[in-house]
């Protein structure tokens, strides 16, 4: 349990780090990288921008990679490797509940258009 609690505690340190790094409001269009991971850029300031996995792979970052997420957790499908490291979307080697909440508090701040 305790190992649970600190890997949570991880988890969440590295999403509110990258969310105070990033402007997240701001942040507007995506753009599918060579290597499957999507950028989201703010069109107003192109030094604002994050890129992380696209953990369902269908090159667009959406509340259905959240969903993605929840259902590996859940031990549904994506067993492979690859689709292991797509799923850690906090880049903290873990995939936690909090990979999906960050791509639900990107969603609910409008920066997947
Ligand atoms: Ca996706």
């Amino acid at each position: 349990m305790k190992v649970f609690k600190r890997t949570v505690a991880c988890a969440v340190t590295a999403m509110l780090t990258v969310l105070a790094v990033v402007p997240v409001g701001a942040i507007a269009a995506q753009t599918l990288n060579p290597d499957g991971t999507i950028t989201l850029n703010d069109p107003d300031n192109p030094n604002s921008k994050i890129t992380i996995p696209d953990p369902n792979g269908d090159g667009r970052i959406s509340i259905a990679d959240s969903t993605a997420i929840l259902q590996f957790l859940g031990g549904f499908n994506y067993n492979t490797e690859e689709e292991s490291t797509r799923m850690d979307v906090t880049k903290n080697g873990v995939v936690s509940e909090a990979d999906s909440y960050f791509i639900m508090y990107l969603d609910a701040y409008g920066a997947l258009r």
